[in-house]
């Protein structure tokens, strides 16, 4: 039945696989869509779990599951809270939550790097405990919000999704449910390993947003770059190919502190008064600041006006100025004669990044130990999280031709290639486009589960990837239950994430780090709830799971359980066990 462990489960600790699980923490900090009249107008209240979500079912199957634990601060302190499970998905999935409110819930006009800590350290402790993490937040500035934190959360591997309304969850007629049940269901589903913005049913690369509207339900927009995932009455579509993934194998980890003390931010208006701009770039320990021009990037005066100088002086003096466009899309560039005049005066051009975006990225750059002046300069106009459209760079495009196309023959072709170890093999498949392969890959399936309950796990997957190899060579079935399979019962997310399953325990070490550096991500479960680092200690490599560890694998909770238990009983290489574990 839904919802019950059997009996076979309970001995291993895994829930029913009909119904995989996923865990979402929800960190509130505030915003209206907790909030309450008072005297003064809405305040933010507490209690969201019981008196916002238990009671109602799309939130609440009423299953009341055992509490989970989170940790709450930095000594590892653990705390056991309400869980809650939303109802099975249109995925065959259930999502698991609680709810860890912040001590003080804030209007969002009132968050600063403070709070930003505070959200990045609550992520990072929980980190393992959770499949995604969702966080209740004001509209007011929360694109400033979603904006930082994408610079703060290094090598993040899953999904963290920011969210709030226009209206209170207790108002009759509100957008808090839905923003708050698809932000749920998207990161206990979709391994989108980014900060994202969800709003009116639409998912943005956080640091591309900004907020358009006071009081429409659409409050949000990303002119520059289409969302990632649009949710509509039927299935939410996820633009696999604009998923940004960190492809630098280290663990996840977090850069506290951002320096927005010694930044400004200053709007050219006609007829503004160069001596005002000085005023502002002569404040006291100002390290940077963002300029807000016309058009394209143009700015008052020409190569000997009072304006240019007075901005040259500063870039001199080591301030780092950026120009961003005041429009709401589009890009700065030395197009016209005023925005080539501020490049040679050293100002750095913005591309289309947001206010927001750049804001924070500085406040970043200019925290990050022994940053230089012209190292922060250089970096302002790359992308480092996506948040900018660099003019040279084409990997996140779909290829238009001439590339292996993502159909099951291929994926077959590399099933093979990384079973054999064949690391050229697997090179010459993914060859060129090699992000793409894997996001396309995925961007066809956009169903992370199967329906069938063919596909048990890699193992069983492994036939359905040889079945058409060996129909094609004429050769017998090499696995016994091969014949149990037909293609198309499985989807290609199966297919993708038995690839990283695959590399996870196949003989070539070099194959596993190929994948890693292409983006492949290192908490996608299979059917059984496994992640690849269990399958490599099932597997007894203990290279592969020091390779899986330092790109920041771990354990899901639910394989714990069973992990200790091989362990103890010396299942298998023991010593392997004993390294995830410990
Ligand atoms: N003032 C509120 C806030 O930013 C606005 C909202 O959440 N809709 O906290």
């Amino acid at each position: 039945m839904p919802g019950r462990f059997t009996d076979d489960d309970m001995d291993d600790g895994f829930p029913d696989v009909r119904y995989p699980e996923s865990r979402v923490l929800i960190i509130i900090t505030g915003g209206t869509i907790c909030m309450r009249k008072s005297e003064n107008g809405l305040v933010p209240a507490r209690g969201f779990l019981k008196a916002g979500l238990a009671p109602r079912p799309c939130f609440n199957d009423g299953s009341y599951p055992e509490p989970l634990e989170i940790v709450t601060d930095d000594n590892g302190t653990r705390k056991a809270v309400q869980s809650l499970r939303c109802p099975i998905s249109a995925y065959e999935r259930r999502v698991r939550y609680c709810v860890h409110e912040f001590e003080k819930l804030l209007d969002s006009s009132s968050i600063d790097a403070a709070g930003w800590d505070q959200i990045a350290k609550t992520i990072y402790r929980n980190y393992q405990l959770f499949d995604g993490f969702v966080i209740l937040h004001g509209t007011d500035s929360l694109a400033y919000t979603c904006s930082a934190l994408s610079f703060m959360l290094h090598n993040l591997g899953k999904p963290v999704i920011l969210t709030g309304s226009q209206t209170p969850m207790m108002e009759l007629q509100n957008d808090a449910q839905d923003n708050l049940l698809s932000s749920l269901i998207i990161a206990g589903h979709f391994m989108i390993p980014e900060v994202c913005l969800f709003f009116n049913y639409r998912l943005f690369r956080g640091n591309r947003t900004t907020k358009v509207s006071s009081d429409d339900f659409q409050a949000f927009a990303s002119p520059n770059m289409p969302p990632l995932a649009t949710v509509s009455s039927t299935r939410t579509n996820v633009q696999w190919n604009l998923v940004y993934r960190p492809t630098i194998v280290e663990p996840f980890n977090i850069q506290k502190k951002l320096d927005t003390a010694h930044v400004a931010c200053l709007r050219i208006f006609p007829g503004m008064k160069p001596e005002m701009v000085d005023a502002v770039l002569r404040l006291d320990g100002l390290k940077g600041l963002i300029l807000e021009t016309f058009g394209a990037g143009n700015t008052p005066g020409g190569p000997d006006s009072a304006m240019t100088r007075i901005l040259a002086d500063a870039v001199k003096r080591g301030i780092v100025i950026v120009n961003v466009t005041q429009c709401l899309s589009g890009s700065v560039s030395p197009l016209y004669a005023p925005a080539t005049i501020l490049g040679r005066a050293g100002v750095v051009f913005g591309q289309d990044l947001t206010t927001e975006a750049a804001l924070t990225k500085l406040a970043y750059l200019l925290a990050l130990p022994d940053a230089t002046p012209s190292e922060v300069a250089a970096r302002m106009s790359v992308s480092i999280r996506g948040e900018l459209t660099e003019s040279t760079r084409t990997h996140f495009e779909h290829p238009k031709s001439g590339a292996l196309t993502p159909e099951l023959s291929s994926l077959t072709a590399l099933g093979y290639a990384v079973q054999k170890g064949d690391l050229e093999g697997t090179r010459e498949i993914i060859r060129g486009e090699p992000r793409w392969l894997l996001n396309d890959a995925d961007y066809n399936l956009n169903t992370p589960v199967p329906n069938q309950g063919v596909c048990d796990d890699s193992t069983t997957m492994l036939p359905y990837l040889w079945h058409t190899d060996n129909v094609a060579a004429g050769s017998d079935k090499p696995f016994p239950r091969m014949t149990q399979g037909r293609l198309g019962t499985c989807r290609h997310a199966d297919l993708l994430t038995s690839m990283q399953h695959l590399a996870a325990s196949g003989p070539n070490i070099d194959i596993l780090r190929e994948f890693l550096a292409q983006g492949a991500s290192v908490h996608l479960r299979n059917r059984l709830g496994h992640t690849p680092l269990y399958m490599a200690a099932a597997a007894g490599l203990k290279e592969h799971v020091e390779v899986l560890k330092d790109a920041g694998a771990h354990l899901h909770s639910d394989e714990v359980v069973a992990a200790k238990l091989h362990a103890s009983k010396g299942d298998g290489d023991a010593e392997v066990w004993a390294m995830i574990v410990s």
